[in-house]
């Protein structure tokens, strides 16, 4: 349904769409245009090119030197790692050398505390010195002292050796006191006892036994004649007899018999051995040569020995 318009107004006029294109002018508008662009752009080009050539390989040379700068960046960084390796290995070494500087400074602060001790020390010896000098001057006087002391030390020493001497022979006089007043002889050493009562000769030794001793021998000269003396002439055992009727003869206190000695001693003409049965001795005469061998069975009187020995106290 066709739409009908207001009265009395005119329609405005239709619309070209491409009034220019419709028009040869326009199309020889537009190629000229064209054309104006187109050398436009190759006179351009002819132009800058050049240029651009040029940039482009300005661009390429800085690309190059920028991939140098990136290789030597490169090269830094290996170069920074190594660095960076030798930095620790410094701190590392740092780290001991600080360790060994607190022993270094332990060791300073122990030697300080020896060195005060020491001071210390020497303070106190010095201080010593001068007692020590006066004690130096004291040693002469001390050495007379000393000296003094040591002769008076060997006097005491030789005053308690005479005092020994002196209770060793009051103990030896008080023993054979004791053993004189019970009816002993003391002479050279040995308490000798001369009987009372006759008895034959193995009695008689038997009783000697009884008295810790034994019949007397005779071993010298002096006490041969100390025998015979005391004998005064009246006969006595005493201790010389045979191994059996042809033995040798023996002491019975088994002192050596000396043979050779003993010539001296027996009555001339003695040992006979009367009747082959004299196997003991007797003292028969006041005098040196008084020994006779007689028969054991006989009863005589007879002397005991027995040896001194101080008992120890
Ligand atoms: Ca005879």
């Amino acid at each position: 349904m066709e739409r009908k318009e207001p009265a009395g107004v005119e329609p405005p006029p239709k619309q070209d769409l491409c009034p220019v294109l419709r028009t040869p002018l326009c199309i020889c508008v537009a190629f000229a245009c064209l054309a104006v662009v187109l050398v436009t752009s190759i006179v351009l080009q002819a132009v800058f090119y050049p240029r651009l050539m040029g940039k482009i390989l300005d661009v390429e040379s800085d690309a190059q030197m920028l991939k140098g700068h990136v290789n030597n960046i490169s090269t830094l960084g290996s170069d920074l790692k190594t660095e960076r390796g030798r930095v620790d290995d410094a701190e590392a070494q740092m780290r001991i050398v600080n360790a060994s500087l607190n022993r270094v400074r332990s060791h300073i602060l122990f030697l300080e505390t020896s060195m005060k001790l020491a001071q210390d020390q020497l303070q106190v010896l010095t201080m010593n010195w001068g007692k020590v000098d006066n004690l130096n001057a004291k040693i002469p006087e001390l050495q007379r002292d000393l000296d003094k002391a040591s002769a008076l030390n060997a006097k005491v020493r030789g005053l308690q050796y005479s005092l020994e001497n002196v209770n060793k022979l009051l103990k030896e006089q008080s023993d054979i006191l004791e053993m004189v007043a019970q009816g002993w002889k003391y002479f050279g050493g040995n308490f000798y006892y001369f009987s009372h009562n006759p008895k034959t000769w193995y009695s008689a030794e038997q009783f000697c036994v009884s008295q810790e001793a034994h019949l007397t021998s005779v071993s010298s000269e002096p006490e041969q004649e100390f025998l015979y003396k005391a004998a005064g002439g009246i006969p006595y055992w005493i201790g010389l007899t045979k191994a059996g009727s042809e033995g040798d003869w023996y002491w019975v206190d088994q002192t050596p018999f000396n043979k050779e000695q003993s010539r001296r001693f027996w009555i001339p003409g003695e040992p006979n051995n009367a009747g082959n049965n004299e196997h003991c001795t007797n003292i028969r005469v006041y005098a040196l040569k008084c020994w006779n061998d007689s028969s054991c069975d006989n009863k005589f009187l007879f002397i005991c020995k027995r040896p001194y020995m101080q008992t120890i106290e």
